[in-house]
């Protein structure tokens, strides 16, 4: 299935301002961007997924499952060097990237969510960015696998906040004390919503968490696609040898680490 040719929306673009914003804040949505024709077929993407990772053993290709998602998709396969979706990437991180990862983050009534944590990438060398675009394609309310963040704290390019913290904790042992280096306020939690079709970007050093999934007859479905600037290992990098070598259309030049 070739869907380089069919758009993911109609208008979802990094202009300057929000450009300005993703810096400053360490995220940026765009809320309600996807087509429905693209909503649709990530759903079905997605449950697909999740069908395979009911006997995940019985397959040959790398696992978990989850974590290399495009390689046992057509569809997610696709999007990797979709067009729209490499300008996104692009627009954020100047034109030598690399696809480093796209790993399904589903959620089913009763998944627990996840404590704070961060990701890491290039720490000592800010000129190297790595973004994070996440397709939340049913949405989520607030309190309900909502994602939350900490404006200005991927200024610190820690890749450390300790997984798992709950926002107490957080408070206690990360954000006491620090200040967003741009506006000089304190660092505070927010909470986010997105309505169905909502991308939001993040630099990988963001902190974040996600509350637990409180709907019991629907599953929050999502994926998240990675970009990079080469230059550095990627811990988070998930591509097979094979993969690498066989890349879907249109990413001959972005598969490589380096
Ligand atoms: O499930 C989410 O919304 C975010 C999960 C997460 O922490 C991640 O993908 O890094
Ligand atoms: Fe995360």
């Amino acid at each position: 299935m070739n869907s380089l040719e069919d758009p993911l929306w109609e208008n979802c673009r990094l202009d300057k301002a929000a450009k300005e914003q993703l810096d400053f804040d360490g995220h940026y949505a765009f809320p309600g961007v996807l087509n429905h024709p693209t909503q649709k077929r990530l759903t079905e993407a997605l449950a697909a997924i999740e069908d395979l990772r009911k006997d995940e053993a019985r397959f040959e290709g790398p696992k978990p499952i989850h974590m290399y998602a495009a390689e046992y998709n057509e569809y997610l396969a696709s999007l990797v060097a979709h067009p729209q979706l490499l300008k996104l990437a692009r627009d954020t991180l100047g034109d030598d990237i690399r696809y480093d990862h796209t790993v399904t983050l589903n959620r089913h009534p009763g998944s627990n969510g996840a404590g704070w944590h961060s990701h890491g990438y290039a720490e000592d060398d800010p000129s190297l960015g790595f973004v994070r675009i996440f397709f939340y394609v049913n949405g989520f309310e607030a309190s309900d696998s909502a994602l939350k963040v900490v404006p200005g704290s991927h200024h610190y390019r820690d890749a450390e906040i300790s997984a798992g913290l709950k926002d107490e904790d957080l408070r206690e042992n990360w954000l006491a004390g620090k200040r967003h280096p741009l506006s000089g306020e304190p660092l505070r939690i927010e909470k986010l919503v997105a309505p169905p079709g909502t991308i939001i970007l993040m630099w990988t050093h963001a902190a974040h968490a996600v509350t637990s999934r409180i709907s019991t007859d629907s599953t929050r479905w999502t994926v998240v696609y990675a970009y990079r600037n080469p230059g550095r290992e990627s811990g988070a990098r998930q591509i097979s040898e094979a993969f690498e070598a066989n890349p879907p259309d249109g990413a001959e030049g972005l598969m490589s680490l380096y």
